[in-house]
């Protein structure tokens, strides 16, 4: 079955606005059991690590980082055909994952200043074809900070990025001009959809300051003719996607979820 879903004109708008919604790539029961498995694994919980994403105030964000796949169910839906085969329609060629980050934005926690993925890795990569996935575990809205970005902005071309806190923030100067031209939007999603962007599309989050939490993956790939250019290329840092089938994927779930269950439980 094929799951390149991204129509011609879903294609061609990508190309203009640097992003696009793909909805429903994973039923709500599998999506229920995904955040079953994340609330009781322990190691998730122990790769937690609070980042300062604004100097000097504001909430910490919580997040995960994973420089590489797992046999573990979230990289598993990194691996998924469900989401692999639209994005190697926008690449136009196979993927190479680069990380991944679990992003579990609870109440009260925090958020991120406009920026560019590529912006953070054009040391690392020849050519801005880049493109991270936000799947979205929890309902993701204005409310609890879904991100915004800036539709076109991916045709703005790699913006200088300055240290703030414990991130990277675009020029704020041009990020304030392409605001006056370009358009802001909130990409609201449901549990199970996903958000394709370009390594140069500007994007954003508030933090959350509602009940109710936002927590997501992000994937980050590199099309496969991008190249390394470091000095010493780490090869195993953009490894090609084995992509999993449904069968494959629900049997890696069944998995990571005997293991949550078997781990020592809090005395
Ligand atoms: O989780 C978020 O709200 C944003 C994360 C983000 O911007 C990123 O990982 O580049």
């Amino acid at each position: 079955m094929s799951h390149r879903v991204l129509s011609a004109q879903q294609l061609e708008q990508f190309e203009e606005d640097g992003y696009a919604i793909v909805e429903n790539l994973f039923s709500a029961a599998e999506v229920g059991r995904i955040l079953d498995i994340a609330r009781a694994d322990h190691q998730l919980a122990a790769d937690l690590k609070p980042n300062h994403n604004y100097e000097g105030q504001g909430l910490d964000t919580i997040i995960a980082y994973r420089p590489r796949f797992a046999d573990d169910v979230y990289s598993a839906v990194g691996r998924s055909r469900r989401l692999v085969e639209p994005l190697e329609q926008l690449f136009g060629e196979e993927a190479r994952n680069f990380y991944q980050l679990e992003t579990l934005k609870d109440p009260n926690t925090g958020g991120w200043q406009w920026h560019q993925d590529y912006g953070y890795h054009h040391r690392e990569f020849l050519y801005p074809s880049f493109i991270s996935v936000m799947f979205a575990l929890d309902p993701a809205t204005r409310a609890n900070g879904c991100l915004r970005v800036v539709r076109g902005s991916n045709r703005l071309g790699r913006l200088d990025h300055v240290r703030s806190g414990s991130q990277l923030a675009a020029d704020p100067q041009r990020v304030g001009i392409a605001l006056q031209h370009l358009e802001e939007i909130h990409c609201e999603m449901a549990p199970g959809s996903a958000l394709y962007f370009h390594g140069n599309t500007l994007h954003a989050s508030d933090p959350n300051l509602s009940a109710q939490s936002r927590w997501a993956i992000i994937f980050a790939y590199v099309a496969d003719s991008n190249f390394y250019v470091l000095p010493e290329t780490p090869e195993n840092l953009r490894v090609p996607v084995d992509k999993l089938d449904d069968a494959q994927f629900e049997a890696l779930a069944r998995r990571h979820w005997e293991r949550v269950q078997a781990q020592p439980q809090a005395v």
